[in-house]
C-alpha cells in the first residue's frame, strides 16, 4: 500500500489568510499557525500536512522576485521529504508568481499548486476552503507511486490550470482566473477529473534544478493609438534595460510609423531583447501576417506567440539571468520551455 503523501503548505499571504481589522475594517494578514483551527476539515484529508509561513505575510501586490526565490528555496529544501507543495498566495499577482516558479523550477517532477481566495478564510461565504482542500487533493494524486501532476499549477474555483498559462480576469467573481490559450488540467466536480493528455509528463526520476538568477531589468510597453515618441523613447532609454515586452494589437501588429520602428531597431541593435505579445486575451502573435507586423519581424523582434504577459515578463527575467549559457536568445525564447507557449 502506498504511504500517505506528505504535502507542504507554503503560506505567503493574500486574502486567503486575512481577517478584518475590527477597528479599521480593512483586511490584514492573520497568524497562519491558526490555519488548522480555522479549517479542521484539513485533518480529514488522506495525507500528512505540514506548513511553513512567510514571517511577514504579504498582500500579493507587494510580491517581489526575491520572494519567488524564497518560495523556490523552501521547495528545494523540502523536495526529497515532500510529495507535493501547495503555495497559498494572494490572487492579484498569483499568475506572475506561478509563471516565475515554472521557470525557476527546472525538471520539476512533483506538483506545485498555487491557490488563494477571493474572500478571507473567516468569511461565512469564503471560497478559501474549497480552493485549499482541493488543491491539497490535487497535489496528493498519485499513480504507480508517482505524482500525477508534475508541474506548476494554479487551482481556483473548481479548476486546475497550468500556472504559466493563467491570468487574473476578475476581482469580483470567485472564478478569478482563466487559461485563455491552453485547456484546463483538471476540474473538480463530484469527481476530480484530470485531463491527463494536457499535463506535462516529465520522468518522475528527474532531479530538480533551481534557477535562482533572475534579471529584473525588464519592462512592459502597452501600445495605444496616439502613443507618443517621448514615452517610447523614455522606456527604451531606461538605464540598464535588457528586455522589453511590447503588448501589440491583434496578431502582433503595431504602428508602421518610421520613428517607432526606428526606435525599436536601435534598441535591438543596442542588445535589448524585444518580445511581441498581443493585447488580445486569446490567439497568438504571427509576425508577417499583416503588413503592420512585417517590419517588427524584419528588425528581429521576438515572437511571444500565445504567451500571457505574465509568462513573457517572467520568462525574460529567467532567460536574461542565464544569458551566458544562451547563444541564440531569440530561438530559446521562442521555444516552449515549460509548456508556456503553443
Ligand atoms: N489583494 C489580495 C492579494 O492579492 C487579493 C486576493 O488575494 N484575493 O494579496
Amino acid at each position: 500500500m502506498m504511504k500517505k503523501p506528505n504535502i507542504l503548505l507554503i503560506y505567503t499571504g493574500g486574502t486567503i489568510g486575512m481577517v478584518k481589522d475590527a477597528d479599521t475594517g480593512s483586511l490584514k494578514a492573520f497568524d497562519f499557525r491558526n490555519i488548522l483551527k480555522r479549517i479542521p476539515e484539513l485533518r480529514l484529508l488522506d495525507c500528512n500536512i505540514k506548513s511553513i509561513a512567510f514571517k511577514e505575510p504579504i498582500d500579493s501586490s507587494n510580491m517581489q522576485p526575491k520572494y519567488w526565490i524564497t518560495i523556490a528555496e523552501i521547495i528545494e529544501s523540502n523536495y526529497s521529504k515532500c510529495d507535493g507543495f501547495v503555495v497559498l498566495h494572494g490572487s492579484d499577482t498569483m499568475s506572475y508568481s506561478a509563471s516565475a516558479l515554472s521557470f525557476i523550477l527546472e525538471d520539476l517532477a512533483k506538483p506545485v499548486i498555487f491557490t488563494g481566495s477571493q474572500l478571507p478564510i473567516g468569511d461565512l461565504r469564503t471560497d478559501a476552503k474549497e480552493n485549499l482542500i482541493t488543491s491539497i487533493q490535487m497535489a496528493s494524486q498519485h499513480e504507480n507511486g508517482s505524482p500525477v501532476i508534475r508541474e506548476v499549477g494554479l487551482y481556483f474555483e473548481y479548476k486546475l490550470y497550468r500556472g504559466n498559462r493563467t491570468t487574473k480576469i476578475n476581482s469580483e467573481h470567485f472564478e478569478a482566473f482563466e487559461s485563455p490559450n491552453y485547456p484546463d488540467l483538471a476540474e473538480s466536480g463530484v469527481h476530480l477529473n484530470i485531463n491527463t493528455s494536457f499535463l506535462n509528463r516529465p520522468s518522475p526520476s528527474l532531479h530538480l534544478k533551481v534557477n535562482k538568477k533572475l534579471n529584473t531589468n525588464v519592462g512592459v510597453l502597452k501600445l495605444f493609438p496616439g502613443i507618443s515618441r517621448p514615452i517610447v523613447e523614455a522606456i527604451l532609454n531606461t538605464k540598464d534595460l535588457k528586455g522589453l515586452v511590447v503588448e501589440t494589437y491583434g496578431s502582433g501588429n503595431a504602428s508602421t510609423e518610421q520613428w517607432f520602428i526606428g526606435l525599436l531597431k536601435q534598441a535591438i541593435s543596442n542588445g535589448i531583447h524585444i518580445v511581441n505579445v498581443t493585447q488580445c486575451v486569446r490567439g497568438k502573435v504571427i509576425m508577417g501576417q499583416y503588413e503592420t507586423s512585417s517590419d517588427l519581424k524584419s528588425i528581429g523582434v521576438i515572437s511571444g506567440k500565445d504567451l500571457t504577459t505574465e509568462a513573457a515578463i517572467t520568462k525574460l527575467m529567467y532567460l536574461l539571468g542565464h544569458t551566458e549559457e544562451i547563444t541564440d536568445f531569440k530561438g530559446v525564447f521562442e521555444t516552449s520551455l515549460r509548456g508556456e507557449m503553443s
